[in-house]
């Protein structure tokens, strides 16, 4: 029977009781029990299923069932697999994770869903996810009314030039978005210095200071959760209302291995 057991009192829970590596029970995820994940996935923000240790034929299955997988020009995929890759230790100075950011937000339409499944994992390297429903709701009224509204310009510009990409990435997202599943308010924002550069309309040293705060606001301690992980987990998060941050503690050389999918093109509204 499925078991989902909350990880932190304010994001996160763990799935137990279900082999995603069943395909038989893949296709019965259509009945109950692939309602109960999806509800422990939208009440919970990011979800963690240990030990799963799948194939990447059945990653890939698992992935299918939340959406069509997206794709960026920044990563590399898995030849035969289409939008799989392959996260592996680059070394701390050649990461581009360790801060806290959603995934390409400089798309139009950023994936909404995304999957780990860790192959071989070091002492370290941990992720940590933090909830962007209760940044949104911690805030001021005032703060909320001012925000409502006010769009951000991501920018992809300094993720293409560390990976060598020359396309021109810029979207611009409202501050405040709305859940098209949960209709709940969250905040987007991120990494002011690398892609949350400015407020629509606004030069970056008018919007800096603002942007930092919110970023700041959002990711204090008693809104995150932090994943030591195991070799075989799968864990998914939502995109549209969490940060996370790839904790690069592990060193130069040691082994660290995750196959890694994102679904469900959305333009944030
Ligand atoms: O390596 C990780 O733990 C996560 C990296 C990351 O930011 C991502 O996969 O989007
Ligand atoms: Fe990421």
């Amino acid at each position: 029977m499925i078991e989902v057991r909350p990880l932190s009192g304010s994001i996160g829970a763990a799935v137990t009781g279900i082999s995603l590596g069943d395909l038989g029970e893949l296709g019965d995820l259509n009945d109950g029990r692939f309602s109960a994940i999806r509800d422990a996935f939208l009440a919970n923000c990011m979800l963690v299923f240990p030990g799963q240790h799948l194939s990447v034929a059945r990653f890939e299955a698992f992935s299918k069932l939340w959406g069509e997988p997206v794709t960026s020009s920044f990563l590399e995929y898995i030849e035969g697999h289409h939008g799989v890759s392959k996260l592996f230790n680059r070394g701390k100075s050649k990461s581009v994770t360790e801060n806290w950011h959603s995934d390409t937000p400089f798309l139009p339409e950023p994936p909404s869903i995304n999957l780990l499944s860790a192959l071989h994992m070091p002492v370290g390297g941990d992720t940590m996810w933090c909830n962007q429903y209760l940044a949104y709701e911690t805030l001021s009224s005032g703060m909320q009314q001012m925000l409502c509204g006010l769009k951000i310009e991501f920018n992809g510009d300094s993720l293409a030039g560390l990976t060598g990409r020359v396309e021109d990435f810029r979207s611009c997202h409202p501050v405040v978005r709305t859940h098209p599943e949960t209709g709940r308010k969250s905040l987007f924002v991120g990494p002011p210095t690398i892609t949350a550069r400015r407020f629509e309309h606004m030069t970056e040293e008018e919007s800096f200071p603002l942007l930092h705060w919110l970023h700041q606001h959002s990711f204090q301690p008693h809104r995150v959760y932090r994943h030591h992980w195991s070799d075989g987990d799968v864990v998914m998060w939502d995109n549209r209302c969490t940060l996370h941050y790839a904790v690069h503690d592990h060193g130069e050389d040691a082994e660290r291995e995750l196959y890694r999918i994102t679904t469900r093109a959305e333009k944030p509204v």
